[in-house]
């Protein structure tokens, strides 16, 4: 296992640990967590899967080891301000298996992966575990990544509901929830950090140390479930991969403003981003930072005022 950022609790950000629970049935699991809004550890939401026991790289390697993937590097690489990621190689699907087997160090990921579109008998191996309703079936995503690599704090821009049930090793998931949006340098016209997290910059990102949340480390057979509009941070302490399986936002505001994410504020970004380039990513950043030091600024006036 390998931790090359250092411990975040060390960091002064308070984050606590996930709950844990088995056993839940959908009403309490409905009214304790999704209407909450708060994560959880479900430790028996994949027990009845074959895949627990099936997908091992051996199991992947014969069925899909064949398939030419396209692996992304680490996301620093790419502009601070730019979204969309081009894939940095491409190789066949065993040979990148190989690396994470090995916990060979890497940036490389694969992310948001159809792998049933290529090889749909893996359909078979799991259910959509019937604790809520709305699954998203279209779009089982598979996420993999090399130890070492990690994922930028950001929250999924449908604010669909994620449960993400972890393979092959540990990753460290790091959560904070809408109400912290204020601390965590959120760039204009997107739903993701320009702050990173791992390596946190508290000089220029002072505000990072009041924001509160949670963390757990996700190990293989562990359902963690992210409930819509969420930030998470992924660091992949071992080469690992995971299911995410979706389900629409139960409230009518969170379809409405999921849908409004994806069809308008996503589409202006490119929009602009394809004509100024450049000046938008910078005027991004510089809009994060401002203001979000802004309100840091206002707080510390109001605490000085009591
Ligand atoms: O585990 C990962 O690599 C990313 C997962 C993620 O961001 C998601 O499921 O929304
Ligand atoms: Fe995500």
């Amino acid at each position: 296992m390998v931790n090359l950022w250092g411990n975040l609790n060390a960091l002064a950000m308070k984050l606590h640990p996930v709950e844990e629970v088995a056993g839940l049935d959908p009403e309490t699991f409905y009214q304790s967590y999704v209407r909450t809004k708060k994560p959880v550890k479900l430790l028996d939401y994949a027990q009845d899967w074959p895949a627990t026991q099936k997908w091992t790289y051996d199991y992947l390697r014969a069925v899909a080891g064949h398939h030419v993937v396209k692996l992304h590097g680490a996301w620093q690489d790419n502009e601070p301000t730019k979204i969309e990621m081009p894939p940095v190689k491409e190789v066949p699907f065993r040979d990148y298996l190989d690396m994470l087997e090995n916990d060979v160090e890497s940036d490389l990921r694969i992310f948001l992966f159809n792998l049933f579109r290529l090889e749909p008998q893996l359909l078979e191996d799991f259910c959509y575990t019937p604790i809520m309703e709305g699954y998203l079936k279209d779009y089982p995503y598979m996420f993999f990544g090399c130890a070492g690599s990690d994922v930028r704090l950001h929250y999924d821009i449908d604010l669909s509901n994620v449960f993400i049930t972890q393979f092959g090793g540990t990753k460290r998931i790091t959560l904070f929830d809408q109400s912290q949006t204020k601390y965590l340098y959120k760039l204009p016209f997107t739903t993701h950090s320009a702050a990173d997290i791992g390596r946190a910059d508290y000089e220029k990102y002072p505000a990072l140390q009041y924001a509160e949340g949670y963390q757990t480390d996700l190990k293989p057979g562990e359902t963690l479930f992210m409930p819509g509009g969420i930030w998470h941070y992924i660091q992949y302490l071992d080469g690992s991969f995971s299911l995410s399986l979706r389900t629409l936002n139960p409230s009518r505001m969170g379809k409405l403003q999921g849908a409004y994410n994806v069809l308008v504020i996503r589409k202006l970004d490119e929009f602009v981003n394809k004509y100024y380039k450049n000046r938008w990513s910078d005027f991004k950043l510089k809009r994060a930072i401002e203001k979000t030091n802004e309100i840091i600024a206002e707080q510390e006036k109001e605490r000085q005022g009591q």
